[in-house]
């Protein structure tokens, strides 16, 4: 078998030869027919270029369930080989230059090796995560009755420290962020006092909020249920929002789409977000049922889209304190993480494009003349229009692959990893 390395440019280069003159006439024809709207299809291909979201550093192993994981050949075994995986799909993607690091399961003894290996893949790192949901070999006390929020004070001091922690290790790295997702939460009415929980969860975090450097932000990531199944501290994006808003400026919200009731519109949540100055990002993926960690856009693509649609709403009318931090939060449990990273980070694309090519001043017409029927059908037409060109160019115009996914088999990368990687297929640290 004749391997590839799929970050080479020349390789990339070669690879599209075959698809070139589709991918021209095809962008072509999506061009006139957006100029028939009115709209430069170059202007939407530029931004779309300009679109970044950050890679999960533990996604790019293979995740599983509580039932089980069935790992894949070729697995990362430490922080700097899901490095090399996430520099392949950067480099095949062009939309994908940080990584988003969750701490202890990335930890090393040497950070600033760990900033010169990325930097050598072309990756930096966005917001770090910290983990005070999982009991580490050797830590003094236990988080089985929650971390910053239990009721025994030094538990709560070792997960501020934890947190603490996270943001040094940030700083050797350049992140600029650190997200703060717990799990504290009750399983059974009468278990815990709802209101004294969050006070504790308030002045745990206010502890950390006071070690953040002053260009960094804090991410609060909400969470309906799981692992608490009764009431979960930060349940819902209102008291995401009070503790931002309790805390101070350099506190916002993360949205990660899998963790809100079904049939919750998600997109009204983003737009109250954005109102109140408070949207810090997102964990994008899709789910049916729970937090399912599935790829973004592969179950309810249509909901990506409306939230893209609030995003630049925000974007066109220059919202204040506006610049949210995209990530992938996903578990690849039956597919190649390369290839899900790669297909989910272009469905984002995806979604954003479409909602750039809507048709606003029409759309506002329409709004304000109440023509319910034509406002619902401009804006679905954003959705239905096929803009995968506009993905590709923009994919190309980064040194990217037009097919990123037959780029990367045809390298047989994985294939090499198996080799490469032998021995144990743990990740040393992942969901599972
Ligand atoms: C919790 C969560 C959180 C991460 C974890 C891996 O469900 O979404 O963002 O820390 O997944
Ligand atoms: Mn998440």
């Amino acid at each position: 078998m004749n391997f590839a390395d799929p970050r080479d440019a020349n390789y990339i280069a070669s690879a599209n030869k075959s698809h070139a003159s589709a991918l021209a006439a095809d962008y072509t024809a999506l061009g006139v027919q957006l100029q028939r709207r009115g709209i430069s299809i170059d202007e939407i291909t530029r931004k779309v270029a300009e679109f970044r979201v950050a890679i999960p550093s533990w996604g790019v192993g293979t995740g599983g369930t509580r039932f089980g994981r069935f790992p894949g050949p070729g697995e990362p075994r430490n922080v700097f080989e899901k490095l090399e995986d996430c520099g392949v799909i950067h480099k095949l993607t062009g939309a994908t230059p940080t990584v988003s690091l969750h701490i202890p399961w990335d930890r090393t003894d040497d950070f600033t090796a760990l900033r010169e290996h990325a930097a050598a893949l072309g990756l930096g790192f966005d917001a770090m995560n910290s983990n005070t949901f999982q009991d580490q070999p050797g830590q003094p006390l236990s988080y089985k009755y929650g971390s910053l929020t239990h009721t025994d004070p030094a538990v709560r001091a070792q997960a501020v420290q934890h947190n603490l922690d996270c943001i040094t290790f940030g700083k050797t790295l350049g992140s600029r962020a650190l997200t703060v997702w717990i799990g504290d939460g009750a399983n059974f009415p009468g278990q815990s006092h709802l209101g004294r929980a969050f006070e504790r969860y308030l002045e745990s975090m206010a502890a950390i909020y006071k070690a953040l450097p002053n260009d960094w932000r804090m991410f609060i990531e909400h969470k309906m249920y799981e692992p608490a199944f009764y009431a979960t501290v930060i349940q819902d994006w209102g008291s995401s929002l009070m503790a931002a808003q309790t805390l101070g400026p350099k506190a916002f919200c993360l949205v990660d789409l899998g963790h809100h009731a079904p049939n919750v519109n998600i997109e009204m949540i983003v737009a109250r977000l954005v109102h109140a100055q408070r949207l810090g990002g997102f964990h994008f993926n899709d789910s049916k049922y729970g937090d399912d960690d599935l790829d973004a856009g592969s179950i309810e693509p249509f909901r990506l889209f409306l939230v893209f649609n609030e995003l630049v709403e925000a974007e066109l009318a220059k919202a204040p304190n506006f610049s949210p931090a995209h990530m992938l939060d996903q578990s690849h449990n039956v597919t190649d993480p390369i290839e899900s990273l790669m297909t989910s980070a272009i469905e984002l694309q995806r979604a954003y494009a479409q909602a750039l090519i809507v048709e606003r001043a029409r759309l506002h017409e329409y709004r304000m003349g109440n023509d319910v029927l034509m406002a619902a059908q401009t804006l679905k037409r954003g959705f239905t229009t096929d803009v995968a060109p506009i993905l590709a160019q923009a994919r190309v115009s980064r040194g990217g692959a037009i097919d990123p996914v037959a780029a990367y088999r045809d390298s047989a990368y994985r294939q090499r990893c198996a080799q490469a990687r032998p021995g144990k297929q743990s990740l040393g640290g992942g969901i599972v």
